[in-house]
């Protein structure tokens, strides 16, 4: 659902010049300081871009999610690193308080988390609890007009630098399962919040994961969202809804961005006296990487359009971020290939990527929890 199409050209024409000519710049930079500067973060809030999504009544962009997912795929041709940066203020980070928060907690966090002022952050994972996420261990519980939470949330993206979490924890130990999962704020600067070191990763240099540690960390009552207990896990599952279909877009955008590079250098590099690009062999791998782009992103504006028309996308998001991670591994596979040796290098940047996109088919569920996902849906619906 675009809105307005004339506006929506002038935002993405905008976010092309400025990852054309400011981040993609700074990418060796960044991945070798393993930060990304502060002036790019502040001109990242300038453009508006921790409030692509939030509500414009609480001071965002509001864009649908089809707007959304175009704007993706035009920020992801640069480094996935940059649109890690604000995408949890769009996304996992922020986006329990705009589905389930109450009025008072989106007036509360909204604004802040749309101007980027603070930095929202999805505290679900844990040491013991990965995939089985409904098998999560940190508890809340209630002591007057607070919860005490303690436990340990691991991977957490953002969590060194955000303002507000969003803390999954078992308020109800005697119910094992999600039911007793709620979803609970936690402010920055609460005593008994603390942070492990920045964690070491394969890829995503610029990107900051840590451990998220509670011990006996009050939080009042009024920071439970939605105000009501048990419903935590329903609210991680639709933001993740959300969440897996901005990673089949980051996706798609990082494999059109490999594409151009691969392409670029297979028309310059000559061997046997010729363009590589001259080569079937070569051409093989252009023109299937080009299929499967182009499929992915029909994939995921398809769901995304169904998604604004209120549908529930569940299966149509899992669809879209299986089919759009590892077509984007497909792609970093034969732009290294196509590469050669050169691939291999760290100067040419294919092998940053390569790296980088390796993460898209683990987190926000793994390709094997999208697989569950589609095929109980599948089940539900046959079966009733
Ligand atoms: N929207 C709304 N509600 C949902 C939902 C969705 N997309 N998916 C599940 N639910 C509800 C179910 O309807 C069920 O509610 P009822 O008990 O009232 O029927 C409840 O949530 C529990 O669902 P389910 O029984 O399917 O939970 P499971 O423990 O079997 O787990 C999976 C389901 C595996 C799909 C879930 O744990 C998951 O997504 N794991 C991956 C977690 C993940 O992505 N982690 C990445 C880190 S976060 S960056």
């Amino acid at each position: 659902m675009i809105r307005d199409q004339e506006t929506l050209n002038i935002l993405i024409d905008t976010l092309a010049r400025f990852v054309g000519e400011r981040l993609i710049p700074q990418e060796g930079l960044v991945a070798r300081t393993d930060e990304i500067p502060e002036e790019l973060v502040a001109e990242m809030k300038e453009l508006g871009l921790f409030g692509l999504a939030i509500p414009e009544q609480y001071g965002g962009m509001g864009l649908t999610m089809e707007e959304e997912v175009l704007v993706t795929f035009e920020v992801t041709k640069a480094s996935p690193a940059f649109r890690s940066r604000f995408a949890t203020n769009n996304g996992i980070g922020a986006q329990g308080i705009v589905l389930d928060g109450t009025t008072e907690q989106k007036e509360r966090f909204l604004p802040k988390i749309a101007s980027g002022e603070i930095t929202g952050s999805f505290c679900l994972t844990e040491p013991d609890s990965g995939s089985d996420a409904g098998s999560l261990r940190t508890s809340a519980v209630r002591d007057g007009e607070h919860y005490v939470l303690n436990g340990t949330k691991r991977f957490i993206t953002n969590a060194p630098e955000a303002g507000i979490y969003t803390v999954m924890a078992r308020t109800d130990s005697a119910k094992p399962g999600a039911a007793g999962v709620s979803a609970i704020l936690v402010e920055r600067g609460t005593p008994g919040l603390s942070f492990g070191p920045i964690d070491h990763k394969m890829g995503h240099k610029g990107a900051h994961t840590c451990d998220v540690i509670f011990e006996d960390c009050r939080v009042p009552v009024a920071n439970l969202i939605g105000g009501r207990e048990g419903q935590g896990f329903k609210t991680a599952m639709k933001v993740l809804d959300k969440g897996r279909l901005s990673i089949a877009a980051a996706s798609v955008g990082s494999a059109e961005r490999m594409l151009a590079d691969a392409l670029r250098y297979a028309c310059e590099r000559v061997q046997f006296g010729k363009p590589i690009a001259e080569f079937q062999l070569i051409q093989a791998l252009l023109a299937d990487s080009k299929a499967e782009i182009y499929a992915a992103r029909s994939m995921v504006v398809d769901a995304a359009r169904k998604r604004d028309a209120g549908l529930d996308v569940s299966t149509e998001a899992s669809c879209a971020k299986m089919f759009a991670s590892e077509m984007c591994g497909r792609v970093a596979d034969r732009a290294v290939q196509i590469f050669g040796g050169a691939g291999y290098l760290t100067e040419y940047g294919i092998e940053r990527f390569f790296r980088d996109v390796r993460l898209f088919r683990i987190y926000e569920g793994t390709t094997q929890i999208q697989q569950i996902v589609i095929a109980r849906n599948m089940i539900r619906e046959q079966t009733g």
